[in-house]
């Protein structure tokens, strides 16, 4: 069942946990869990983080990341890399014992980058960007934010530090890194293939050639592809972040996943944020202001028949925001439920108990709850659902009249796209 999850935080404190609950979520993941262990993480542990959150009646739906320490000998190609694949291949065995069904992972010796932190989102919202042309320049090193998870400060997803460079002085060429990940993945998918697990790759944030001498695989939809081939295996899946594949190549590239990733069972879970513009500069910002249509992108997830969890992965800092980003976060889920609310496929309490609304809404759509969302895309419904008046009434009625136009009930991908 597709739903939303509460993400990103270190450490199962009563306060996440809550926040996770009183939004009506039903489950949470972490990204690199604050775990003991310098080379592997042990099964008692992962019992323990998982059994945290089931006593506040939350499900455990996946680690995102094992410490950057664990495998970057691996990402890099140097010696000592078969001995981390070994503690790697253990902790993907603990994690299936423990019974966490997803470990997400990335290939980024450098980590993520930005070049700016500033309050210039909407309504002077503190938003993170990327400037390539500040990160190509030496001698502005020190203006480069790295995404740090292991300085991080409190709950913040990435600690940005600046001009605190993971690996310097390193040469290594594209065409290696990718010899790299075809050594890792070999050593690593016969694990999680054992262990029961899925592992969820990321693509490079941002997606640009190379990064202090380091080359960047995964920032095209065709380096997906790449990997998927490469894998070849069912435990092997995407992590698929909409905010980086829009930096990649905006709406389109979006649906360029989504329909090919889709249909493969291989979307495991997805990042649901956006940037303005792309790759070489961009900026972020609230979902619905950037560069794909949110409830465009949530029927089409709903299309390929994508049942995993959505989560909203990092969010403009609103006033007085914590460093975990409490406001913004319940923002972006809210925006979420709310979308998924109107499609009939409600995420959280809504999708326990249908609510008056629901089923107000589906007449006002003339159409059953669950009837496929490509039927109501196929139609004329404007462009972009934003563009409409304020207001779910105006929004509501557009749906409808798109709903009324529409004559066939089998649309096939290449049509949809046409009608955009
Ligand atoms: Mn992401």
């Amino acid at each position: 069942m597709l739903r939303i999850a509460a993400g990103q935080a270190a450490r199962p404190t009563e306060e996440y946990l809550r926040f996770a609950a009183q939004l009506g979520l039903t489950s949470v993941q972490f990204n690199t869990p604050d775990l003991p262990g310098d080379k592997r993480w042990e099964v008692e542990d992962l019992v323990a983080l998982r059994k945290r959150c089931e006593s506040f009646g939350l499900v455990l739906e996946a680690i995102e990341n094992i410490p950057v320490a664990f495998y970057l000998n691996s990402m890099l190609g140097r010696p000592g890399r078969d001995e981390e694949i070994e503690h790697v291949r253990a902790t993907i065995a603990n994690i299936g014992k423990a019974e966490i069904p997803v470990l997400g992972y990335c290939f980024m010796p450098q980590s993520v980058w930005r070049t700016s932190l500033t309050p210039t989102g909407r309504g002077g919202a503190v938003v993170s960007g990327f400037d390539a042309a500040v990160a190509a320049d030496p001698s502005r090193r020190n203006e480069v934010l790295v995404a740090r998870r292991d300085l991080r400060v409190e709950d913040a997803k990435d600690s940005w530090t600046a001009g605190s460079h993971i690996v310097s002085d390193v040469s290594v060429s594209e065409e290696q890194m990718w010899d790299n990940y075809a050594y890792f993945m070999a050593g690593i998918i016969p694990a999680a293939e054992e262990a029961g697990i899925r592992l969820a790759l990321h693509p490079d944030d941002p997606p640009v050639p190379e990064l202090d001498g380091v080359g960047r695989l995964f920032r095209s939809v065709e380096a997906l592809r790449r990997a998927a081939k490469i894998a070849s295996s069912p435990a092997w899946g995407l992590d698929l972040c909409l905010g980086t594949v829009s930096e990649m190549g905006g709406e389109a590239a979006v649906f360029d996943a989504i329909d090919f990733f889709g249909p493969r069972n291989e979307i495991v879970y997805v990042h649901l944020r956006d940037v303005h513009g792309h790759g070489d500069s961009f900026v972020e910002c609230f979902l619905g202001e950037g560069n794909y249509d949110p409830v465009a992108v949530l029927e089409r997830l709903i299309d390929v028949g994508f049942d995993g969890f959505l989560l909203d992965d990092h969010t403009p800092l609103l006033v007085n925001d914590s460093p975990y980003g409490h406001r913004g976060r319940a923002h972006a889920i809210g925006y979420m439920q709310g979308v998924l609310d109107v499609l009939g496929r409600g995420g959280g309490d809504g999708a326990k108990a249908p609510r008056a609304q629901r089923s107000s809404v589906a007449s006002s759509l003339d159409a059953p709850v669950g009837a496929g969302a490509a039927e109501r895309l196929a139609g004329t419904r404007p462009r972009r659902v934003a563009a409409v008046p304020a207001g779910s009434g105006a929004q509501l009625r557009a749906l409808r009249n798109a709903t009324s136009k529409v004559t066939s009930s089998m649309v096939s991908p290449a049509s949809v796209s046409g009608a955009k």
